[in-house]
């Protein structure tokens, strides 16, 4: 097939009016879609993103990348079923923006909590339940409702969590096995917000824990220590219903946990209690589909003989198939008080910080835009409530940091090469 050439006068003669057409429409939809993302991001408040090219290819083309969410313009294809093709995707387009992670304010137990499965406590009762889990992209409803509520009081963090399940089935019995090869339900605690140095605990519906720790995520190479409980730890689990019995239908299982903040304290600068401050924690439940061998659950099989995937539901979406991006966990914070409406706002820094994040893994992704960047080059720009925010690369000889001043109360925010946040306080 012949493409027109779009310097030559012949171009536009190639297409009928019904074309033309088709592109007024296009053009006129696409406007629609900036003007609507646009305003989202000024009720929202998410900071908009937009990067100075770092560099370009060796043939003059333009290698910069960009963060915006708004689709970019492009050269006006030859056919017009392209142009229908394009329009299909810039309205089915979902926006790439950076959703806010989700909180929940722990009130102060009342009482004594008895680690049993059950929320039979009445300072239970006045907890008030999380939103219902997503499935991790943040995308889908999961086929089973998930819940949970917190509590803490001066020794455990506490979490009760609710999982409808007809087949309620599990296997593992060591400690410190892989237990998401079962149905489980997960804790990950970054207790400072640096990304590096979190726990996770899994357990399934026979009770069996693997609680390990991680010295950074997986895609700065970080280090798996299973060997490292959480000591003091106390688990539950209540079946609603029968356990790894297929002859009837089940309502569920519950978990209930208690977390002593001793087995947490090297984690937590300072050591104290998180009192009126909040920790970054996700919670996650792996689901399998399931095949019986006679009375038998296990996971179920491709006909080639390979696991189907697991589904991962989550309390904050994560935004990808990935737990291990601790930036996207929700806030949890920990009010003295008792049954008050939830007071927590996420800070200006957080909400910069995730723009930063959002950079970084745009890095990560393509690490030979920034190989030729010597000393420190601003590249790129935020506008965030108004102002404009430079977003600096600096190389040491050690690596590189990305940073940004936060221009309403002078914070430094900064992100290693290795993924590490740190904050310098004005
Ligand atoms: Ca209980
Ligand atoms: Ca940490
Ligand atoms: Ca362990």
């Amino acid at each position: 097939m012949d493409i027109p050439d779009a310097n030559n006068g012949s171009f536009y003669k190639s297409f009928s009016f019904a074309e033309m057409l088709l592109v007024y429409f296009y053009w006129s939809c696409r406007k629609l879609v900036i003007f609507c993302l646009t305003i989202k991001y000024k009720m929202s408040k998410v900071p908009r993103i937009q990067l100075s090219p770092l560099q370009h290819g060796s043939d003059g083309t333009d290698s910069s990348y960009s963060i915006s969410s708004v689709p970019r313009a492009f050269n006006v294809p030859v056919r017009s079923w392209i142009f229908l093709f394009l329009l299909f995707c810039v309205i089915s387009k979902p926006a790439i923006s950076q959703v806010s992670p989700r909180s929940y304010t722990a009130y102060k137990s009342l009482s004594e909590i008895k680690i049993d499965g059950r929320a039979d406590e009445a300072s239970w009762d006045n907890a008030p339940w999380s939103d219902d889990f997503i499935d991790i992209e943040g995308k889908k409803i999961p086929s089973y409702r998930t819940r949970v509520k917190m509590l803490w009081d001066s020794n455990n963090l506490y979490v009760f969590a609710k999982m409808e399940e007809p087949h309620v089935w599990a296997t593992l019995k060591q400690r410190d096995t892989v237990i998401f090869y079962n149905n489980d339900f997960e804790i990950f605690i970054d207790p400072d917000g640096d990304t590096h140095h979190y726990m996770e605990l899994e357990v399934n519906a026979h009770n069996t824990v693997w609680d390990l720790l991680l010295s950074k995520p997986y895609r700065n190479g970080g280090l798996v220590v299973d060997h490292w409980d959480f000591k003091g730890l106390k688990t539950a689990v209540h079946i609603l219903g029968s356990l790894n019995d297929p002859r009837d239908t089940d309502q569920g299982w519950q978990v209930e946990i208690a977390i002593p903040w001793e087995s947490m304290k090297e984690l937590y600068p300072g050591a104290a209690l998180p009192e009126n401050s909040f920790w970054r924690i996700n919670f996650s439940r792996v689901n399998w589909d399931y095949e019986l061998d006679g009375k038998r659950y296990s996971r179920k099989k491709d006909a080639a003989g390979n696991f189907m995937p697991e589904y991962n539901w989550v309390w904050s979406p994560q935004g990808v198939i990935n737990m291990h991006e601790p930036e996207h966990w929700g806030y949890v914070y920990f009010s003295d008080k008792q049954g008050v409406d939830n007071i927590f706002k996420i800070p200006d820094d957080e909400t910069l910080k995730w723009s930063l994040y959002q950079v970084y893994r745009e890095m990560l992704q393509s690490p030979s835009r920034i190989n030729d960047i010597t000393g420190t080059k601003t590249i790129g720009e935020l506008e965030f409530m108004g102002s404009k925010v430079n977003i600096h690369f600096e190389t040491h000889n050690a690596g590189y940091n990305l940073y940004l001043n936060n221009p309403f109360n002078g914070n430094k925010l900064l992100i290693r090469e290795d993924g590490k946040f740190i904050k310098y306080e004005n």
